[in-house]
């Protein structure tokens, strides 16, 4: 049996409230944004995986030690080519990179994903959405602090795509 996985950072309501509330003030795009629920930033996507290799993905993302950190959002950005919108941090502080980078790596070590570009920290707000969102006004800064990350199972249930978080992970 096999799973769609991947590591990533979630976010607290009141930080999707004001996510949530720029959309609807500032924003103006041709579909439906991304569902709140699901926003995250996605330190390593896994695609299909066995879930025989779950316990090993987790005893690595237990094995990493990285201290908590602080990411800062206020900025924006858009892919042409797949129509994503999203929101990317101010820095890149090196505890990012040091989650994702082995992360990443790791994926591609068992052979699960082998990612075609650089990590390009972001949240996905709009995704296959053509033409380019249009912006009023720019966010409202906000800084997320990150003390712990998820492996997440993407799935599919009634009410649509759900990212449900299936392990935690605790900075030190
Ligand atoms: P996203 O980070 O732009 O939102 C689950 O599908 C998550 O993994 C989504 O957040 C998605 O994009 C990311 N994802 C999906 N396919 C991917 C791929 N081929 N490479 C990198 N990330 C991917």
């Amino acid at each position: 049996m096999q799973k769609r996985l991947f590591f990533g950072i979630g976010m607290d309501d009141d930080t999707r409230a004001h996510i949530g509330q720029w959309l609807v003030d500032s924003v103006s795009a041709s579909k439906a944004n991304t569902q709140p629920n699901n926003w995250h930033l996605t330190l390593a996507f896994l695609a299909m995986v066995e879930e025989s290799q779950v316990a090993e993905l987790c005893d690595f993302a237990s094995s990493l030690s990285v201290p908590k950190f602080t990411l800062t959002f206020g900025d924006y950005g858009y892919w042409q080519h797949n129509g994503i919108f999203y929101l990317k941090p101010e820095q890149k502080p090196q505890a990012l990179l040091d989650l994702a980078n082995p992360l990443r790596a790791f994926g591609e070590k068992c052979d699960l994903y082998h990612n075609p570009h650089p990590f390009s920290p972001h949240i996905t707000l709009f995704r296959n959405c053509k033409p380019e969102p249009t912006i009023d006004k720019p966010i409202a800064p906000f800084s997320l602090t990150v003390k712990k990350f998820y492996l997440y199972h993407s799935h599919r249930n009634e009410n649509g795509l759900i990212y449900e978080p299936i392990a935690s992970f605790f900075l030190s």
